[in-house]
Order: structure tokens, then sequence, then C-alpha cells
């Protein structure tokens, strides 16, 4: 039983996936140095994520409509899975790290990524 229900969260998943490629949403202009700040700040940012999830898909969303290049790390396994379990303190997805000189915060929530997003970048 709990693997059907995997597969079929696995499969719901790509399909949104699916839909996300047809609808992708249209990256933000911005004029040349401007973009170049702006990737230097999301130098500190790294975004935990699955690949299928819904929730991380609805951040990837705003994260390349906004034009943003932030780094993407698997954590379905493998080392970004015990990282975000070690300093994040639980995997769950998406997640936000975000460097501010020696501190680093662990942002869990997709509304609340969005947010932070959307003042930072918009
Ligand atoms: N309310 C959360 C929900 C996040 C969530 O449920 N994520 C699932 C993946 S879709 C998760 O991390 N599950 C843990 C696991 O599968 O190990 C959000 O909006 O970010």
């Amino acid at each position: 039983m709990k693997i059907i229900l995997k597969a079929l969260r696995e499969g719901l998943g790509r399909a949104i996936v699916f839909v996300d490629w047809i609808f992708s949403p249209k990256k933000r202009n911005r004029a040349d140095s401007d973009q170049s700040d702006i990737d230097e700040q999301t130098k500190l940012l790294k975004l935990y994520q699955f690949y299928a999830c819904p929730f991380c898909i609805k951040t990837r969303r705003t994260i390349k409509r906004l034009n943003l290049e932030i780094e993407k790390r698997n954590a379905q396994n493998g080392k970004y899975r015990d990282e975000l379990l070690i300093h994040g303190g639980e995997v769950k997805v998406p997640c936000l790290r975000i460097t501010d000189g020696d501190s680093i915060t662990w942002m869990y929530e997709s509304d609340d990524i969005i947010k932070y997003l959307n003042a930072k970048f918009s």
C-alpha cells in the first residue's frame, strides 16, 4: 500500500513538472549591472529540494520568474539530505539555506521562501 501511494505521489509530481515545463513562467528582464548585483547576492542562497515535489516546483517557478541563479540541491538522498537533517533540523523540502555573514538560516515552508524572494528581488 505504502509503495503504491509513493508511486502515485511520484507520478503526480512528474505530471506537475511536465505542466510546469509547458507553462513555464516568463523570466524578469533586468539591466546587466542589476542582474550581476543580484547574481552575487544569490550565491549565498541554496535551495534544498526534490525534483517532483509540488511545493518545490512552486518555489522554483518563483525563482525562474524572478530570474534568480540559485543553486538547487537534491535532498532526496545522499549528502544534501544529511546536511538538511543535521543543520536544518528536518528533511522537509523546499528549504532555503541563507548565508548572512557568519549566520546561516534554514528557511522551511514554500510560502515563506516565496515571500522572502519576492520581497528581496522583485
Ligand atoms: N507546507 C510545506 C510542505 C512541504 C512538504 O510536505 N514537502 C514534502 C515533499 S512534497 C516533504 O518534504 N516530505 C518529506 C519526505 O518526503 O521525506 C511547504 O509548503 O513547503
